[in-house]
């Protein structure tokens, strides 16, 4: 596997003295061996999904990984502890807290763990902690992006540049359509971060095979995702890749649903002037109530989706890499 601080923790149960972190017995024995491994946020757990659906899903998403012959890593910061692998009643209780569970990206993590606290990770903050503990592979429904806008609110998700600086390939979505696309991918190519479309030739905008861009490269197999991943770290490059897979055409239809209530909800944000931090809570509820649970729907599907391909991917890559 990629690279490993010499330093980090590798017990399930205590943490190193000098390193907050560890992984779970079961993912330890799995990097050790050099087996697949599935990095998987916590954020989407806590934060993207409402309870029970969130922690069902997560438990689903984690055997699937298994069944495809990979061991899941879920990553959250639990009592001041940076864990890489979770146990069932730890994705529970980041699952129950939901909305009141602190939000952990990079920027967060040294004072969750310095502070004690609970926090479930973003894709930045899980990115950072899956290469510490040596995790190459990490799946997610969507990563953050530049919100429209974003040019003079300057709001562009850590996530992009986490991709810039930290060697982990995120197997995604693409990014919501409530985001800005294009600004999105050109920050992406700033930061040097690899963007890879899966097996289509469009970055998908999430609930939508297809966003009007056009990704930068494209791959069409679990192989060949898998050979960039190794080339990647052989090379020692420090940035990361995103591996963008449309939803699946079966559930577009629910996507379509979905993405003119966000339409709808963004002419509202308009009319009533809704403005910065309110922006996305509004959308996002508006965005539930108008489709009655398809949104919910159609983010496990794909999520459940990306999961399988990760998987896949993962597997191809450790036999590369033994
Ligand atoms: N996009 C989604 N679902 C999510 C997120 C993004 O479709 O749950 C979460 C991820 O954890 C991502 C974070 O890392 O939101 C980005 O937040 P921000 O825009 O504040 O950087
Ligand atoms: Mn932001």
């Amino acid at each position: 596997m990629g690279t490993r601080a010499s330093n980090v923790a590798s017990s399930s149960s205590r943490a190193s003295p000098r390193v907050p972190l560890t992984c779970s017995r079961e993912v330890e024995a799995a990097l050790r061996s050099g087996a697949p491994v599935v990095a998987l946020e916590s954020t989407i757990v806590a934060h993207g999904m409402p309870f029970p659906e969130n922690l069902k899903t997560a438990l689903e998403v984690e055997a699937l990984v298994r069944t495809l012959g990979a061991t899941p890593a879920t990553i959250a910061v639990i009592d001041g502890v940076a864990r890489v692998g979770l146990n069932d009643s730890e994705l529970k209780r980041i699952a129950e807290l939901g909305e009141r569970c602190a939000k952990a990206s990079r920027r967060d993590l040294a004072h969750a763990c310095g502070t004690g606290s609970t926090a479930a990770t973003t894709v930045s903050g899980t990115m950072a902690l899956a290469r510490m503990a040596g995790v190459d592979v990490f799946v997610t429904g969507g990563i953050g992006g530049v919100h429209r806008g974003g040019e003079s609110t300057m709001d562009v998700s850590a996530d992009l540049i986490e991709l810039g600086r930290t060697n982990v390939a995120v197997i995604c979505a693409g990014v919501k359509s409530i985001l800005d696309v294009p600004r999105t991918l050109e920050v992406l190519e700033t930061h040097g971060a690899t963007v890879c479309a899966y097996g289509v030739d469009e970055f998908p905008a999430f609930f939508t095979r297809t966003s009007g861009s056009r990704a930068p490269l494209r791959v069409d197999t679990p192989l060949e995702a898998a050979r960039v991943i190794d080339a990647s770290l052989r090379l020692g490059l420090s940035n990361g890749s995103v591996f963008a897979v449309p939803i699946p055409s079966e559930h577009e239809a629910l996507g379509q649903v979905v993405e003119q209530a966000t339409s709808q909800a963004l002419r509202e944000i308009e009319t009533r002037k809704i403005i910065g931090r309110e922006v996305t809570p509004y959308v996002l509820k508006r965005v539930a109530e108008l489709t009655d649970g398809a949104s919910l729907k159609a983010n496990i599907a794909l999520v459940k989706n990306n999961a399988r391909i990760g998987a896949a991917i993962a597997v191809e890559l450790a036999k590369l890499r033994k």
